[in-house]
């Protein structure tokens, strides 16, 4: 992946720095305004800087090197929240694991879904997918193709049947055959139908009831091309149900990657899976150091 507003930020810094043979006021102005074209947020933006403006100071850091050090571990630890393995998904003591796949229309819930499940099946992990998205039957469809294609198994019902049953059926169904996992596709609730928030509190409680537990992760799609739509997405979801990760889906579209920054930074949520294209095998594990380095080398 290549974000050039950010390599563009590691080439102002040596620019500034090695011509004028110190770091000023002016560099951070211009960092500013890179960070904020890159997706930032003003806050997460001004809270970097300044941390970046008081080490200059106290530390005296005066090399680009320096300065390039002490910016990344300080996008690391926005994003690592001081918790660095909080963005491994949880997988339950007592099978079947169920993770909760939510978020708004076109974001890329199914096509994360059969992403995830090819993940687990290369760990040799048994996946039952549960068609919970029982608003169209079109979305029943596209989850079916993707069960045949990746050959595991799907719980369905027919469309308009209460979705919070087939989460229910399908739990049943992981234990009956003892698959590992179950994975649950919803349907692309507007957040601000209400109703459809009610229906999502309805799976997770029934999901809770049968499990003995709350679903083991409940994963929010966010497309990485929405920028601060998709932050405010994020806590109308919130507001419903207890969120625990971001699956942040078409960064390789996007040629900024600040989201990343101001998810951490405004929801406290962390990233657990980045989407990197529209084949199955396009999603990876998020690793906030690794990802930094990319942005800056
Ligand atoms: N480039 C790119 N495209 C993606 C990625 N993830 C999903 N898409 C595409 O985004 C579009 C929507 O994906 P879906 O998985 O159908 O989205 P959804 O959230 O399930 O949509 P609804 O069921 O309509 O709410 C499809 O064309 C996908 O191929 C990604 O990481 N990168
Ligand atoms: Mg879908």
């Amino acid at each position: 992946m290549q974000f050039s507003l950010f390599n563009n930020i590691r080439r102002k810094i040596e620019q500034v720095v090695t011509g004028r043979g110190k770091v000023d006021e002016d560099l951070f102005e211009e960092l500013e305004v890179m960070m904020i074209q890159a997706d930032l947020s003003v806050h997460a933006t001004t809270r970097i800087l300044n941390e970046l403006k008081e080490a200059v100071q106290e530390n005296r850091l005066a090399t680009v090197n320096e300065v390039v050090a002490h910016l990344k571990s300080s996008l690391v630890a926005l994003l690592s929240g001081g918790e660095p393995t909080k963005s491994v998904l949880a997988v339950a003591e007592t099978s079947p694991t169920l993770y909760l796949v939510v978020g708004v229309n076109g974001v890329g819930k199914t096509t994360s879904i059969a992403k995830l499940t090819n993940m687990l099946q290369n760990r040799d992990k048994r996946v039952v997918l549960a068609a919970a998205d029982t608003f169209r039957a079109a979305a029943i469809d596209q989850l079916q193709i993707w069960a045949d294609r990746l050959n595991t198994d799907l719980v369905k019902h027919r469309d308009g049947a209460d979705p919070s049953a087939v989460v229910f059926d399908a739990v049943k169904a992981a234990r009956a055959r003892g698959a590992d996992f179950v994975i649950a596709d919803t349907a692309g609730r507007l957040h601000n139908r209400t109703n459809l928030m009610e229906e999502l509190k309805k799976i997770n409680r029934i999901a809770e009831r049968e499990l003995g537990r709350p679903a083991d992760e409940v994963l929010l799609v966010v497309d990485a091309n929405t920028g601060q739509n998709g932050i405010n997405q994020a806590r109308q979801f919130m507001q419903a149900i207890p969120l625990s990760g971001i699956i942040l889906t078409k960064l390789d579209s996007t040629a900024k990657g600040g989201i990343v920054f101001s998810i951490a930074d405004e929801l406290h949520l962390p990233i657990k899976l980045v989407g990197t294209g529209e084949q199955v095998d396009k999603m990876t594990t998020f690793d906030p150091s690794k990802f930094v380095d990319s942005l800056l080398q």
